[in-house]
């Protein structure tokens, strides 16, 4: 079977709530101490999901993490009960439902080994998300145990990798070599630039990418909020669609990307059509552009783009025009973008033959309906951020990951 682009998307886990843990997550922030809804939030992510299917895409699922991460929290001397409030909400978060950060992933056809590989990120900047490695690493080397892909732990400290959310890889076709971009910020803003150019030249020479640019993100974008690349730029074999202001010299980083993919074609959203500021409150970057299996490319956008004047009336013209983008499918996962997570959050691209993934990662629609139903009966139907210490929350979402864990096959994850 050839290479193909499969999605994984991280299932939204049990203790999903809002704490407001991510500085320059502006979303994420202003969202602190209101009242989350897990299960609808899981049920929205697998629609999402079911959508993709739908227009024939192969579809993928990561799993939620042991929440609360009670071996963190034995690391740091303490347990739940006594643990002070903010790394009771540390060691609570849901977060690895985005699983763009789980992982920077390197095609087979651009690494010296010809196999494909993934490195673990280190997600060192936030607190709540720098515990995440070991259960990420624990999957990733269960569902890519095949010889084709070789899985690496993170890269270590203190250099920042947020995983895939600052890489773009663009390719004549997905199963063709490609041109890895490693996009890195520097500290010096209102908000951490949470991915170090160290972290990033590191991840591209452990895969031995043999064609690696790294490009800086614009000052500007990360003071606006974008504390990920992927928040005002995605990419999809030959099209990059990004925001004017996403790169701190897109000159540049344009002619380079020119020299050595002659191909491609840039999709620039010019800042007085879209404002950096709506382009982070729709998220209309925060994306998947998606090649469909005729051929044509697709944006699943989040319904907030729709919701948004400028976003939405620029991406009719360039779908009424002779664009690259030929179809745009609005999803609602409300309850992650609440948290600062859109449809590209939530996603891992790996391009691979399906056959050489364990297949209890990989979705068709019965198994979604299967997840969708342990998800109705066990996930916390509202979590009021002041329930975050209730010990008969903690046991229900327990009990939820294992009962899921249990139909899917998958109890060996279960203190990973
Ligand atoms: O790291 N939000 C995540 C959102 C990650 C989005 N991912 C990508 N852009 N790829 C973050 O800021 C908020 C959790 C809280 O505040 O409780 C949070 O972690």
């Amino acid at each position: 079977m050839p290479l193909v682009e499969i999605n994984f998307d991280g299932i939204v886990g049990p203790s999903h709530n809002y704490a407001g843990l991510s500085p320059g997550n502006l979303a994420a922030t202003r969202n602190a101490g209101a009242t989350s809804h897990p299960r609808a939030a899981a049920l929205q992510g697998l629609a999402k999901m079911r959508a993709n299917l739908a227009l024939g895409l192969t579809q993928g699922i990561l799993l939620p993490h042991p929440r609360p991460d009670h071996r963190w929290l034995a690391g740091l001397a303490t347990d739940y009960a006594d643990a002070a409030p903010h790394l009771k909400a540390q060691a609570l978060s849901a977060s690895a439902m985005w699983a763009a950060n789980a992982a920077t992933v390197s095609p087979a056809p651009d690494t010296a080994d010809e196999r494909c590989h993934l490195t673990v990120a280190n997600l060192g900047t936030m607190p709540h998300r720098s515990h995440e490695w070991p259960a990420t690493l624990a999957q990733l080397e269960l569902a890519f145990a095949d010889p084709a892909f070789a899985v690496h732990a993170p890269v270590p400290p203190p250099f920042g990798d947020e995983g895939a959310a600052n890489h773009m890889r663009m390719t004549r076709a997905h199963g063709e070599p490609g041109v890895e971009v490693f996009v890195y910020g520097e500290d010096g803003g209102p908000f951490p630039a949470r991915q170090h150019r160290e972290a990033s030249e590191a991840v591209a020479r452990c895969h031995g990418v043999t064609n690696a640019l790294f490009v800086r993100q614009s000052d500007a974008a990360i003071a606006a909020g974008a504390f990920h690349n992927d928040v005002v730029a995605v990419a999809n074999e030959r099209v990059l669609f990004a925001h004017e202001q996403a790169f701190a010299d897109r000159d540049a980083f344009y002619a380079d990307l020119r020299a050595r993919l002659p191909a491609v074609e840039i999709v620039e959203v010019p800042a007085n059509a879209v404002s950096l500021s709506d382009a982070i409150a729709s998220y209309l970057f925060n994306a998947q552009l998606v090649t469909l299996p005729d051929g044509t490319m697709a944006l699943i956008v989040p319904s907030e783009v729709r919701a948004t004047p400028s976003a939405w009336s620029w991406l009719r013209q360039h779908v009424a025009g002779n664009g690259p983008i030929r179809r745009v499918e609005a999803v609602d996962v409300r309850e992650s973008m609440a948290n600062g997570g859109g449809p590209a959050c939530l996603r891992l691209r790996v391009v691979a033959d399906p056959a050489t993934v364990d297949p209890r990662f990989l979705v068709d629609a019965a198994r979604l309906d299967r997840i969708a139903a342990v998800i109705a009966a066990e996930w916390p139907e509202a979590i009021p951020f002041d329930a975050i210490g209730d010990p008969a929350l903690l046991a229900r979402i327990e009990h939820a990951r294992a009962a899921l864990l249990e139909s899917l096959d998958l109890v060996g994850l279960l203190d990973s």
